[in-house]
């Protein structure tokens, strides 16, 4: 059986969606985020991202990883690409080119929006976004989301999905990595078509179904 290792409070939503698409039986093991927890160390701590049986599985001591059988893959957008390729039916791509498609939105996501998109979340989490701090950090990363987001705009003008005339696995993982930036109204608003994209991908009952379970996971451990 797939095992997730992670929470879903953390980068591990984008593959306990996937697994909610795929209809695939899944165990998640609860890893949380050391650098959330006073005392990730001590003896008593629960499993998190510095304990040694979990840095076994991911030396880069980060959640998510999975296994599956014997392979253990770390890095969320891979995992889901592993996925859609094991289990995918038509969230994986269907030719080889859907597959060049799928694979460039996605390093494009990872590359080009995600440090932007984390840069806003990490500012929310913090509980900065009113500070002047806060308030300028959420100016420059929207900044610099603002031509991938054009692109994006572009890419969605006149077809629904990414890659594909159907949801697919990039998708998924492009609507995961700006779902960070999803507190910038204007971002969205002033592009109706990534607008209606993010918000057709978000309606799907896996996505519903995985922010259900997440939204019942404790914030602070
Ligand atoms: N590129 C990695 C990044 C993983 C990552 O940064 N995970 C965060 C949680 S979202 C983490 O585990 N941080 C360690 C910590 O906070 O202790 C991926 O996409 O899987």
């Amino acid at each position: 059986m797939l095992t997730i290792y992670g929470v879903y409070r953390s980068r591990a939503s984008r593959n306990y969606w996937m697994a909610e698409e795929l209809g695939i039986e899944f165990k998640s093991v609860p890893v949380l985020q050391a650098t959330r927890m006073d005392n990730p160390l001590a003896a008593d701590a629960p499993l998190n991202t510095l304990s040694p049986d979990f840095l076994a599985v991911n030396p880069m001591g980060m959640i998510p990883s999975i296994k599956d059988g014997d392979l253990v893959l770390n890095e969320s957008l891979a995992i889901n690409l592993y996925l859609a390729r094991k289990y995918g039916g038509p969230l994986s791509g269907q030719t080889v080119e859907e597959e060049g498609l799928i694979a460039t939105w996605t390093m494009w996501a990872a590359t080009e929006v995600e440090p932007h998109s984390v840069a806003i979340v990490r500012i929310y989490d913090r509980e900065q976004e009113n500070s002047d701090q806060g308030k300028a950090g959420i100016v420059v990363a929207s900044r610099s989301l603002k031509k991938p987001l054009d692109v994006l705009e572009k890419r969605l003008t006149g077809q629904d999905y990414i890659a594909a005339d159907r949801f697919t696995v990039v998708d998924l993982n492009v609507a995961e990595v700006l779902r960070y930036a999803q507190t910038e109204d204007a971002l969205f608003d002033s592009r109706p078509h990534l607008k209606a994209w993010i918000e057709r991908c978000q309606s799907r009952a896996a996505y519903k179904a995985m922010q259900a379970t997440r939204s019942k996971e404790p914030i602070s451990v």
